[in-house]
């Protein structure tokens, strides 16, 4: 078999330079954002995380082949063509040996990210447990996954159309780290509050990095969640948000959408039903928070 993993040059490089880098998903410019706004998103994520002094390794499958770091011909690729498909941790066997082209989510990047030696990323909202988990046994492959690879994962809370404190409930269970950058409020992705209060909050890049150090230091496998909320002026109309969750889960409901179909189905109707707000507000979300990913890959550099 020809090689299944390749890292671009340039985070071959950094990473042998021991220059901070950064992972991306690509899940959230093939599914997660309509075009173009997409590949827009994902070029000005990559320049935001150089400007801080990082290198970004955006993760996808290209034909058969998982690479880390793309050139703009991958990202266009992922952004635009449709048989992109979403791949979580047990799909990458499928995607790569049967030689298909794939967009990675929060755990299979972090899956990727984690065998290559990169320990910082940045998403929008993690997956999690969905509402109606009780009957339909839908918990997003993201919360396993965090349990086990060391990573720093930058995120703006869990996507508000699942249940938020269910979610927190299996972080804790799965011994995720979760500390709120700024506050004591787990964020709620296009909200700013999600009105669930964590424990640990940390101000500065540096306290993530030391963190994370200790629990490498005592053995403590799996991820450390950094919630990063959105400014209140930044956020989503409160009532326009509860508004078109209900509506949306609604309609996700009548439509009969399961599995892995029902997040990109219920953030295509945000960005439909709010005219763009939510995409805004997601925009937003993805910019800061690989801004402040790149710091802390810069903050972990420094003190290695
Ligand atoms: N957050 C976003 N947009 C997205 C996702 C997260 O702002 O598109 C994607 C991530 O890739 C995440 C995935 O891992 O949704 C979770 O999907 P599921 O709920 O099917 O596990
Ligand atoms: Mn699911």
């Amino acid at each position: 078999m020809k090689e299944a993993l390749t890292l671009s040059p340039e985070v071959e490089q950094a990473l042998r330079d021991g220059v901070p880098v950064v992972a991306l998903e690509s899940t959230i410019v093939s599914h997660g954002l309509p075009r173009p706004e997409n590949l827009r998103v994902a070029r000005e994520v990559e320049r935001t995380i150089r400007e801080r002094g990082a290198v970004p390794a955006t993760i996808a499958v290209i034909r058969g082949r998982v690479a880390v770091g793309l050139d703009d011909e991958a990202l266009e690729f992922i952004a635009q063509d449709d048989d992109v498909l979403k791949v979580s941790v047990r799909d990458l066997g499928s995607v790569v040996g049967l030689g298909l082209s794939g967009a990675t989510t929060v755990a299979s990047t972090s899956h990727i990210a984690a065998r290559v030696g990169i320990r910082v990323f940045a998403t929008g909202g993690l997956g999690g447990v969905h509402r109606e988990a009780r009957d339909t046994w839908d918990e997003s492959a993201d919360l396993d996954t965090l349990s086990v690879e060391p990573m720093v994962v930058v995120c703006s809370g869990v996507k508000s159309i699942l249940d938020v404190p269910a979610t927190l409930e299996r972080l804790e269970t799965l011994n995720v780290g979760v500390v709120g950058f700024g506050t004591h409020q787990f964020p709620g992705f296009y909200l700013t509050d999600s009105g669930v209060r964590i424990d640990w909050r940390v101000d500065t890049a540096d306290e993530v990095a030391a963190i994370m150090d200790a629990r490498t230091a005592l053995g403590i496998r799996g991820s450390l969640v950094v919630a990063h909320p959105l400014p209140e002026d930044a956020q989503l109309d409160p009532v326009l948000h509860d508004r078109t969750l209900e509506e949306g889960l609604e309609l996700a409901r009548a439509s009969g959408v399961r599995g892995k179909e029902v997040t990109p189905f219920l953030l295509d109707y945000f960005h439909r039903a709010t005219a763009g707000a939510s995409l805004e507000a997601n925009t937003e979300i993805i910019l800061r928070n690989a801004d402040l990913a790149a710091q802390i890959a810069v903050a972990s550099r420094r003190d290695a």
